[in-house]
């Protein structure tokens, strides 16, 4: 969907009927066409048709919802999981307009936003549009790729509704089927994802949780719903959030010991853009910079985030040196010392967000980073001056970080060196592939030596890689970075995927375009997996933005039939077998660990690319997952207890 511009249903159906203007012209011009192209290309609108594609629907209908609000609207929106498999997002905004639309004489307005697609849509031009970019494909997507959809809008005391059957094909017109509850106004849509489209078609929980909180968050006093109503998930969440992204900032430092109470907190705006920002020191030793524009995650940063790092570094070195905390004859404080243990919200709306980069999740907007370094320079400034205890604070912190880093400069001259003198730099335990073009190349990191001999017999040695790591890798989020680079199994990985690590990574540089980690299905193989999940974020969050980082999904169970032995890999896979095989009697023994196979059997569950299955670690929800590595790796012991106990079998809460 990134790949098409201005097609935002929202946005052409917010304004339905609007005199052209005198300066219409080509560019404002709307095609609409039927939904035959969704139908055909889903990837092209939705990203996918595996799980991220799947919640994409969620996204966008969520979104219009938003954009109601924002626009001023709406108070609430409802989601709901239905028990049987369907979703249906709710909200008190205005309603879709159900008059005839102006072109097409006998459909209604709401029939058109349903069952056409709009491309290069800019009803009318004109006015503060800030719906999402990313995710703004329209509700006529989610409609073609539905089995099922019922529509429903309350609107001038009618309640209003219209069905579609599979692939968006209306059964019937909009009809009035009764009157709105007590003036009600607001739309309801509620859709059955099409199986024949999608890989599979359960929404998870949790992902969408994460993000309904997330734009609660963003915006701020908007109540949002999350209600699963399936068998066995049943739960009910409410969102609001009344200082919305200083609760943001907050919430993400809930796990951390604040370095002080107070949140920073400034807003701008300009004729066409605003800037709202959040920010809060930590005692760690991570930066967290979580910007968003329009209210989708910029998660490769981009001009709003330049813009700010400049004027933080200038405003604080602007203050130390004003108040004679850093002397004459010192040097300035850097950046990076500046923004240790910083936790920071940086929302920005524009007009028309130029979404870049690899994942086109970077900000290219110019104007947007002189906005926010103008703003940051003056309103950070005045901050300072009015909060001394806390500017003192955040002064020190940046000297002592300063400090850290020369020692950490010292600690990784030593790796340098050492990889240096083992030949190519690759580490010894690496059994490599002898491919060399990385887009075929896989690297397969193993727990424990003794299952390494099997995967090593296992692999395709042309383009499979292993790399067997030994007992727990430290623990990166309470080491500082001169004590992780010590480690060994740290210092192999590093020299493995070759592109360095933290601010130096070199995504150009990355060895393996699949980084797979094959862990044990227990306690201590989730602890591996978790661990090594949490330095890919930390130190080559590249790696995990650019989609390079799996997790492999070797057996849970395993049974014969007859003399076959029939691997089965999750609980649901064992149903769905006891379901076609009502009278089978053999055992399900659980498959414990990898040293449990032979090399034969690793192949075939787990290797090989033609049988294996694997899950794909995105970070859609950077934040979040900041914010859980947190929670399992940090200080607070009594909020990881909590979290693993409400969490401990849902280990997919890091997928999609
Ligand atoms: C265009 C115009 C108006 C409302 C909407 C769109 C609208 C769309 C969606 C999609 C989900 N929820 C929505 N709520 C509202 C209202 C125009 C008017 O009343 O003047």
């Amino acid at each position: 969907m990134e790949a098409m511009p201005d097609n935002n249903a929202a946005a052409t159906t917010k304004k339905p009927a609007p005199p052209p203007p005198a300066s219409y012209g080509a560019k404002d011009i709307t095609v609409l066409e039927g939904l035959d192209p969704v139908r055909k290309r889903p990837g092209m609108y939705i990203g996918s048709t595996g799980p991220s594609g799947l919640h994409h629907l969620v996204w966008e209908l969520v979104d219009n919802s938003v954009d109601e609000a924002m626009a001023g609207y709406c108070t609430r929106i409802d989601v709901t999981l239905l028990a049987d498999g369907g979703c249906q997002v709710a909200d008190d905004g205005r309603g879709i307009p159900v008059d005839p639309h102006p072109q097409y004489k006998n459909k209604s307005a709401a029939e058109i936003a349903l069952t056409m697609l709009h491309a290069g849509a800019k009803f009318g031009g004109g006015g503060y549009k800030v719906s999402g970019g990313l995710h703004g494909v329209g509700v006529s997507v989610v409609n073609a790729l539905s089995a099922r959809l019922v529509l429903e809008i309350d609107r001038d005391g009618k309640r209003h509704r219209m069905e579609f059957a599979k692939g968006g094909k209306p059964q019937g017109k909009l009809e009035v089927v009764g009157s709105s509850p007590r003036g009600r106004t607001g739309t309801t849509v509620a859709f059955w994802p099409d199986p024949t489209v999608f890989e599979e078609t359960d929404f998870r929980g949790q992902t969408i949780l994460e993000r309904l909180q997330m734009m609660a968050f963003l915006n701020k006093g908007l109540e949002i719903r999350f209600r699963d109503q399936r068998s066995g998930h049943e739960q009910e969440v409410t969102f609001r959030y009344a200082g919305g992204i200083v609760d943001f900032a907050r919430h993400l430092n809930s796990s951390k010991e604040a370095l002080f109470k107070k949140v920073a907190y400034y807003e701008v705006a300009e004729h066409d853009q605003e800037v709202e920002i959040a920010l809060q020191w930590n005692t760690g030793f991570y930066e967290g910079i979580h910007s968003f524009a329009n209210g989708i995650a910029t998660i490769e940063g981009g001009m709003h985030e330049e813009g700010f790092k400049k004027a933080l570094t200038n405003v604080v070195n602007r203050y130390a040196r004003a108040k004679g905390l850093v002397k004459e004859k010192d040097d300035n404080l850097l950046g990076e010392d500046i923004r240790e243990g910083l936790t920071a919200i940086i929302a920005v709306r524009l007009r028309d967000p130029q979404f870049e980069g690899q994942t086109k999740a970077k900000l290219g907007n110019v104007s947007t980073r002189s906005l926010v370094e103008r703003a940051t320079n003056e309103k950070l400034g005045e901050w300072l001056e009015e909060h001394p205890t806390e500017a003192r604070q955040i002064v020190n912190k940046a000297i002592q970080a300063a400090r850290a880093r020369s020692a950490a400069r010292q600690a990784r001259d030593l790796v340098r060196r050492k990889s240096a003198l083992e030949g190519a730099g690759m580490p010894g335990k690496l059994a490599d592939c002898s491919s060399k073009d990385p887009r075929e190349s896989e690297l397969f990191i193993v727990e424990g030596d003794s299952a390494g001999g099997p995967a090593i017999q296992a692999r395709d040695p042309a383009t499979q890689a292993i790399l067997p790591i030994r007992g727990k890798i430290l623990n990166v989020e309470r080491a500082r970075v001169d004590k992780m680079l010590k480690n060994a199994e740290i210092q192999a990985l590093i020299g493995a995927i070759g592109a360095g690590l933290g601010e130096e990574f070199d995504a150009a540089k990355i060895r393996y375009h699949k980084v797979i980690i094959l862990t044990d299905a227990d306690v201590d193989g989730a602890h591996i997996r978790t661990l090594l999940l949490t330095f890919f974020f930390r130190q080559m969050q590249a790696m995990v933005n650019l989609g390079h980082v799996y997790v492999a999904q070797p057996p849970l169970f395993s049974t014969l039939v007859g003399k076959e032995k029939v691997y089965l890999k999750d609980d649901g896979a064992k149903a769905a077998f006891l379901v076609e095989h009502p009278n089978h009697k053999g055992d399900f023994d659980r498959m414990k660990g990898l040293g449990e196979m032979d090399w034969q059997e690793l192949k075939t569950t787990t290797i090989d690319p033609s049988r294996r299955t694997l899950l794909q670690i995105t970070v859609e929800e950077a934040a979040i997952a900041d914010e859980v590595m947190s929670i399992l790796m940090g200080e607070d012991v009594e909020m990881r207890k909590h979290f693993i106990s409400t969490n401990a079998n849902d280990v997919r809460f890091l997928d999609i």
